[in-house]
């Protein structure tokens, strides 16, 4: 966005600061494109025109409630507009037809109780404040009007407030489709429900959020043809496996445990279960404990929204013994065994967990011994028992409560699809999709980069959709928009996942060949991409490679890319739960052709890349809505807004790259009215009754000399920039109006 404004002296005006990324004030000298300006803060800073942004200086303290109200859409003047109404617990703002949500780390029930529902209930979208309720109204309101499935994506950084905000949608959904069935569960109940069970079992405690979810989650709520839910799928992506076993201090594991350890007593002594403290899995972490959570009662809660959903209690009892199992399962640890290079149970205690997990698993126990410390390798038809040392045992164990754990959230989710039921005559259907946003950490691995692709996937869906919106507008008032240039990041997405040569193909390719290391790997990528603009190798790195995504570049270390991407359950493990006494521990690992061979290599890469084709198909075949969640501090504290943090959010979500793609068109608009208000000075004679608005605006444009601006229908349309030369001029106009009447005041002193 590059400053064409003309600034004279008085203009008020954004300049770039290092500690507050924009600071304001008023222009004191002009020389050709240096600047003088007189910040508010007192500064006196020197500036080329280039990097400086006109303000409004029109604006009301409380800010507008949407952005493209402002006269100026910069940078500076969308994070200034959310700062002042953040100080007002205003935490909505829209950009156009996006929300923006500003976390305010505080309850504010009065903003979303049934009145508020009741109130937002069919109101004309605009007319009263930004809400969460008022974009499910018009989600609503368009699937029942025009008969279109809609889908409501809400994105935003850990911690940013995007569950929050789905769960606010899906109250809303339940509230307009809701049917009055009296007794019985019914399906809006199942509905909202579902998310306890999955919060109990998919979240988290980490340093970005008490209470972070460890997926990605699409809720697909159908509806009938009188608008009433008739039922609801969930599709879930990549769960967080490696929390189970490995947590670092201060982040907490999956809630269920803890839950699970503060059960009524009985439940306790059924499960041989006592401080979370005393568990390896749990105490990794010096946080057992969550301020403002008491897990006895999250216990408690959850058994209920698990009965809502429809899972029995005997399938209940059987989740929270396998939950159990885990914990002891983690606590049995390996020494050296009789034989040299193999293991067995540490002690007494160890030996302890081990029986316990057996019982709870309801298997053999000298069979879980073996699987954990022997592997069997079929070679040329012959079977070979080789010993695990007690490292590759401990491996072992932590793969076993992995996989176990990923099956039982995935049993989880299909149960409640299950339960609520598909409507299959349903046309109708809203999705919400709550998941993981842009993520760039000092190290970045598998996840991120999966995590990324998403993002750059919904980016290109999003960019897609901002440009259809802006060309509708623009279509409507019949004005002529066809230079807009579409920026796409296709070529992004080509390097990740074309098949053949993207980045997936080649870890598949790495993963299936014998011998290679995340070293062979990171070098066919070096290979392949040598000459590719999105893509470079870091200096003096061996294994490392960075990706231009469209939110900022991002360096991986491929070190654990190719144990991340493989995923199997062992044959033992396989063979040993499906021979579990206890059904439900038996369905989790039904047999499958390749459980035959040992290490039959399925792709997580791959099938997740699969997963989000799904998924954009499906939005492809919706009216998208858009809500940015944006998170203001890292600290989770209200009241504190921190500017560069809030950018580099904006720029992540794609919300400057939307007023981009605006300001490649017409970014301001103005009804006729309101334009010949503000710049009537300008020449006074339109101000009175002798001219149409229409022929007004015209008149004034001209007088200004000003080329390529629109006359829509209803609205003046004005290029980038316009609105600021605009602005000088009138400063200009008026500045020498008011040094006319001092000097008569003057002259009659
Ligand atoms: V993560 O990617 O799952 O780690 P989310 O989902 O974006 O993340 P979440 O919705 O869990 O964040 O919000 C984090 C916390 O912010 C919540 O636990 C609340 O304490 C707080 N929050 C978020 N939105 C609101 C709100 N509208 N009102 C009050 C809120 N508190
Ligand atoms: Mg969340």
């Amino acid at each position: 966005m590059a400053s064409k404004a003309r600034f004279t002296v008085g203009s008020h005006v954004w300049v770039e600061d290092a500690d507050v990324a924009w600071i304001d004030g008023l222009v004191e000298e002009v020389s050709g494109d240096e600047l003088i300006i007189n910040c508010t803060s007192g500064k006196k800073i020197s500036a080329n025109a280039s990097s400086v942004y006109p303000k409004d200086a029109e604006v009301k303290r409380c800010g507008v409630e949407d952005m493209t109200r402002l006269a100026y859409l910069h940078e500076p003047g969308v994070l200034q507009n959310l700062k002042s109404r953040y100080g007002m617990n205003e935490i909505y703002t829209y950009t156009g037809n996006i929300l923006i949500a500003v976390n305010p780390f505080q309850r504010l029930p009065h903003l979303y109780n049934n009145h508020m529902m009741g109130i937002y209930k069919g109101a004309e979208f605009g007319e009263l404040s930004p809400h969460p309720f008022a974009i499910a109204d018009r989600a609503y309101r368009l699937m029942i009007n025009c008969g279109v499935s809609q889908a409501i994506l809400v994105s935003g950084e850990s911690g940013a407030g995007k569950t929050e905000s789905t769960k606010m949608l899906m109250q809303y959904l339940a509230f307009m489709g809701g049917k009055a069935e009296s007794g019985g569960r019914s399906v809006q109940q199942q509905v909202l429900e579902s998310n306890p069970v999955l919060e109990a079992f998919g979240n988290a405690k980490t340093v970005r959020n008490n209470n972070s979810s460890r997926f990605g989650k699409f809720v697909e709520i159908q509806f009938d043809q009188n608008g009433k839910i008739s039922g609801a799928a969930i599709r879930t992506y990549l769960l967080e496996r490696s929390r189970v076993c490995q947590i670092s201090d201060p982040e907490r594991n999956y809630h269920c445990f803890y839950m699970l350890c503060a059960a009524p007593p009985e439940e306790r002594e059924r499960y041989k279960l006592g401080d979370p403290a005393s568990f390896h899995y749990l105490n990794q972490s010096n946080c057992i404990k969550l301020d403002g959570m008491d897990d006895s009662s999250e216990y408690i809660a959850t058994r209920r929204a698990m009965d809502i959903v429809g899972i029995s209690s005997d399938e209940q009892d059987a989740i929270f013994r396998v939950v159990a199992a885990i914990l002891h399962l983690g606590n049995v640890e390996f020494s050296e065994g009789r034989e040299s290079d193999s293991s067995a149970p540490k002690d007494d205690k160890s030996q302890f967990h081990l029986q316990t997990a057996s019982e709870l698993f309801m298997c053999d126990e000298k069979a879980l011994e073996e699987s954990l410390c022997k592997r069997v390798m079929v070679t040329r038809g012959e079977s070979i028992v080789r010993n695990l040392d007690p490292r590759a045992a401990a491996l072992s164990r932590d793969a076993l409560a992995r996989i176990v754990y990923s099956r039982l959230f995935d049993w989880l989710v299909n149960k409640i699809n299950t339960s609520i039921g598909q409507d299959p005559t349903s046309k109708l259907l809203i999705g919400v999709l709550d998941i993981y946003g842009f993520e760039t950490f000092k190290t970045n691995s598998f996840e991120q980069f999966c995590i990324n692709l998403t993002n750059e996937k919904l980016q290109q869906h999003f960019n897609q959709h901002v440009f259809k919106m802006e060309q509708e507008e623009y279509t409507k008032e019949e004005i002529d928009w066809s230079y807009i240039q579409f920026v796409d990041n296709q070529e992004i997405l080509d390097l990740i996942e074309k098949k053949p040569g993207g980045v997936i193909s080649l870890l598949d390719e790495t993963c299936m060949l014998r011998n290679s290391t995340h070293e062979t790997f990171a070098e066919k990528l070096y290979q392949n991409f040598k000459s590719n603009p999105h893509f470079s190798r870091p200096k003096f790195s061996r294994s490392d490679f960075t990706i231009h995504h469209y939110a900022g570049h991002v360096t991986y270390q491929t070190d654990l890319f190719l144990d991340k991407n493989i995923d199997y359950a062992v044959n033992e493990h396989q063979v040993l739960l499906h021979d579990s006494r206890c059904s439900f521990v038996s369905s989790l690992f039904p047999p499958s052709e390749e459980s035959a061979k040992s290490t039959k290599f399925t792709s997580i890469g791959s099938s997740f890349k699969q997963q989000l084709q799904a998924l954009l198909e499906t939005l492809s075949s919706t009216e998208p809505h858009y809500i940015r969640c944006i998170k203001p501090n890292n600290v989770l504290k209200p009241a504190i807004f921190e500017n560069s943090n809030v950018l580099q959010q904006l720029r992540c979500g794609g919300v400057l790259e939307a007023i981009r793609i605006s300001c490649l068109g017409y970014p301001t608009r103005r009804t006729f009215d309101e334009f010949v208000d503000r710049f009537g000075v300008l020449l006074p004679e339109v101000l009175g009754d002798s001219y149409d608005e229409v022929t007004a605006t015209s008149m004034l444009l001209e007088k200004v000399n000003l080329s390529g601006y629109q006359i829509g229908k209803t609205k003046v349309f004005l290029r980038a920039g316009q609105m600021a030369e605009l602005d000088a001029r009138r400063t200009e106009v008026l500045s020498c109006s008011a040094s006319k009447i001092q000097r008569k005041v003057r002259s009659y002193l």
